[in-house]
């Protein structure tokens, strides 16, 4: 009797099991956010795959404090109370515990602060870049410059939501999206064109402000082709909300033959185009 229950029980665990792990599939499409998710998105750079590993490591030992900090205090609260504890010791030093909780603490911010370090130079100190993009971030929406690759510009504009094809994130979704190849590192300039936007793209684990009349920069090297959807990351203004960045990652292929389009369209490849791939392959 009791093995059909199990049986049936654990089929439905299974079932139930599938099911969601499913649900979470379908929903936690690489690149954006999906609905009810915790935690951050999937990494798609080696930057935001360290972002993750440190966000962990804090976790487990904000964990470990708070639940150590915890038991301390239901202790005293329960052992050392006046109806338990009536004639109180009237210790006032302990060397041993003294030096411990010295010596702990320093240990603790040590092991945060040597990860959390090197993590900060990987991102701010961007390795010899493959290309180079400049957005700027304008009221409402960016553009994207490409000036080792003929210099072309375009403005990437969210698409309405009455105009989205099936498939396609609402408010995450622009019309010209900026085009990177993939497994190259990107060196991103960023400036402002009116007041301060923001960059951000938070599976490549980057953001950074677009001042005007400064150029600030980031860099970022997606691992994998795919959509990348990020967000104006500062108020801006009342389109604040409506001026998404979508980063489409492709193979060298599909970049060059887009590099060509973009410069056909922008007229670039009747000016000597020769010269310039030249002189920017020298360059590199
Ligand atoms: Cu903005």
């Amino acid at each position: 009797m009791q093995m059909p229950v199990f049986s049936r029980l654990s089929t439905y665990a299974v079932t139930i099991g599938a099911l969601l792990t499913s649900a979470a599939t379908a929903l936690a499409a690489p690149g954006q956010p999906s609905p009810w998710a915790l935690g951050l998105q999937e990494a798609g750079s080696p930057v935001m795959t360290d972002i993750t590993w440190f966000h962990n490591f804090l976790l487990v030992i904000i964990t470990a404090i708070t639940a150590f900090v915890l038991i301390l205090l239901l202790t005293v609260m329960i052992r050392f109370n006046a109806r338990a504890n009536p004639t109180p010791s009237r210790t006032t030093h302990n060397a041993l515990i003294e030096v411990m909780w010295t010596i702990v603490p320093v240990v603790i911010l040590l092991a945060i602060a040597v990860p959390s370090f090197r993590l900060l130079f990987l991102e701010v100190d961007p390795p010899k870049a493959d290309l180079t993009v400049k957005a700027t971030g304008k009221q409402w929406y960016w553009s994207y410059n490409y000036p080792d690759n003929g210099n072309f510009e375009f403005d990437s504009i969210l698409v309405d939501e009455k105009d989205l094809k099936p498939g396609q994130p609402r408010l995450l979704t622009v019309d010209n999206e900026m085009v990177v190849p993939v497994n190259k590192v990107v060196h991103v300039l960023v400036t402002g064109a009116d007041v301060i936007h923001s960059f951000a793209v938070p599976s490549f684990g980057i953001k950074i402000d677009a001042v005007p009349g400064r150029l600030n920069d980031t860099w970022f090297k997606a691992t994998s082709e795919g959509r990348f959807h990020g967000q104006c990351s500062e108020l801006c203004g009342k389109d604040h909300a409506f001026m998404p960045i979508t980063v489409r990652v492709v193979n060298d292929a599909e970049f060059a033959a887009w590099v060509a389009q973009e410069k056909k369209n922008a007229g670039l490849d009747r000016a000597a185009p020769t010269t310039l791939a030249a002189a920017g392959a020298t360059a590199r």
